[in-house]
């Protein structure tokens, strides 16, 4: 027999139906964020105030400079993920050319400075999610943006944001899909603030003007965060704030990006707390290290939790998975790969778990033969399960064999850049 035959009789016997899991991992859409192939410097050229809001750290080599070569590298990381892909975009990797009349500053953006990117899409088959790019750039009023006590900084991102959902609602409209469009602001203050409400009103009265219109197929998304670096002391999009407003505002959704909670606190919990409430999740896969969100993602326990949360509450069509990590100090295409495959990873495992098993042990009180099944789960032969994953997708299983092919993409492109 060979080792999938092997392990497919070994899960059975465990009660889990391998044949499944394959079909349902294969079947689930993973957002894979662009930004990770340049360091979120993105495409514009005039605007100033880059580095505001967030910060990448590293230089390694090879950085794509430009759409072809973002795009280049996108299909050499998609190339080796396993599973269906989005790629979600920021609105500062706007395509300007020629034919769309060059540069406009971001509360100017149109659909034309995306079809590009729709376009290279459905030459490969991705899904495209989007989100409007509040931070890096002159508008950014002292740290702060929809939440400025200035009129004209609200404004100016108020209009941003406008022309976000709207070229979301294009995007659906050209891929026959629904876009998620994500609304992260860095607006915060470094040290003890002296009003805290009055920022927060401010940013409820954009984000009002924002969701004014409706769109049928753009779902809409906030994104709350506990702090950053140089906001060490209040962000005004806190989780309190995002989730009420999500709650009393149907059609808007609170995203869950598991490095933006206080260290002890988990997604994989909040997962089951929402879907109580909520139709959807949406989720930025991250690996949170100290007081940093934003490490690549790597098959860990907690997102093993959080995939296992997803699957035993049925809710694969409920959950909105897309990555969101940033390094720059590695390989960019390996740190995507990595993330991604990590991610595809922790979903199979999570698919071939006994949850139906487990659910029932918990229900009876049975704690210890629960205890000794979850731990006799961890270690069953999941890579040969894997590996058919791989195979039946067309990507290698062995990571030395797609580390092999991004090595020679780093000699022949990347280091010719
Ligand atoms: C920042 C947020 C946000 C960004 C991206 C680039 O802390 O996680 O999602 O990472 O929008
Ligand atoms: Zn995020």
């Amino acid at each position: 027999m060979d080792r999938f035959e092997s392990a497919k009789a070994r899960y059975a016997k465990l009660g889990v139906d391998v044949d499944a899991a394959l079909a349902a991992v294969a079947n689930k859409p993973i957002g894979i964020h662009c930004w990770q192939g340049d360091d979120i410097v993105g495409f514009e050229t005039q605007v100033a105030g880059a580095g505001n809001g967030l910060m990448v750290t590293g230089n390694y080599p090879g950085r794509a400079r430009n759409f072809e070569e973002l795009k280049a590298d996108f299909k050499k990381a998609a190339s080796l993920i396993p599973g269906k892909k989005r790629i979600a975009l920021h609105a500062c990797y706007a395509v300007f050319n020629e034919e769309n009349g060059g540069w406009v500053d971001r509360d100017k953006l149109e659909y034309k400075h995306f079809e590009p990117w729709v376009k290279f899409a459905k030459e490969n088959g991705f899904g495209i999610d989007f989100n409007p790019t509040i931070f890096s750039h002159a508008m950014m009023k002292d740290g702060l943006s929809l939440s400025s006590p200035d009129d004209k900084v609200r404004e100016f991102w108020v209009n941003h944001a406008i022309a976000c959902r709207k070229i979301a609602h294009e995007i659906g409209l050209a891929l026959n899909d629904t876009v998620v469009d994500n609304v992260w602001i860095p607006d915060g203050f470094k040290d003890i603030p002296a009003d805290r409400m009055g920022p927060r009103m401010r940013l409820k009265d954009s984000l009002d003007k924002i969701f004014a219109v409706h769109y049928d197929n753009v779902i809409d998304t906030v994104e709350s965060k506990v702090f950053a670096v140089g906001v060490e002391s209040y962000t005004v999009g806190s989780n309190e704030f995002y989730m009420s407003y999500a709650a009393s505002h149907p059609g808007v959704y609170n995203l869950l990006d598991n490095g933006h909670y206080h260290p002890t606190e988990v997604v994989s919990d909040k997962i089951p707390a929402l879907l109580c409430f909520f139709d959807k999740i949406p989720l930025h896969v991250t690996r949170g290290v100290r007081w940093d969100s934003d490490h690549v993602v790597l098959f860990e326990d907690e997102l093993k939790e959080t995939m296992k949360e997803i699957v035993r509450n049925d809710a694969m069509d409920k959950v909105l998975i897309g990555l969101d990590f940033f390094d720059a100090s590695i390989n960019r295409i390996a740190a995507w790969t990595i993330g991604a495959r990590s991610t595809e990873k922790a979903l199979l495992f999570a698919l071939l778990q006994p949850n139906a098993r487990l659910k029932a042990l918990q229900d009876e009180a049975n704690f210890t033969e629960k205890m000794m099944v979850m731990e006799e789960a961890k270690t069953m032969p999941f890579y040969d399960v894997w590996e058919k994953y791989c195979e039946m997708q067309g990507v290698p299983a062995d990571d030395e064999e797609w580390f092999a092919e991004i090595k020679k993409y780093e000699k022949e492109v990347l280091m010719a850049r």
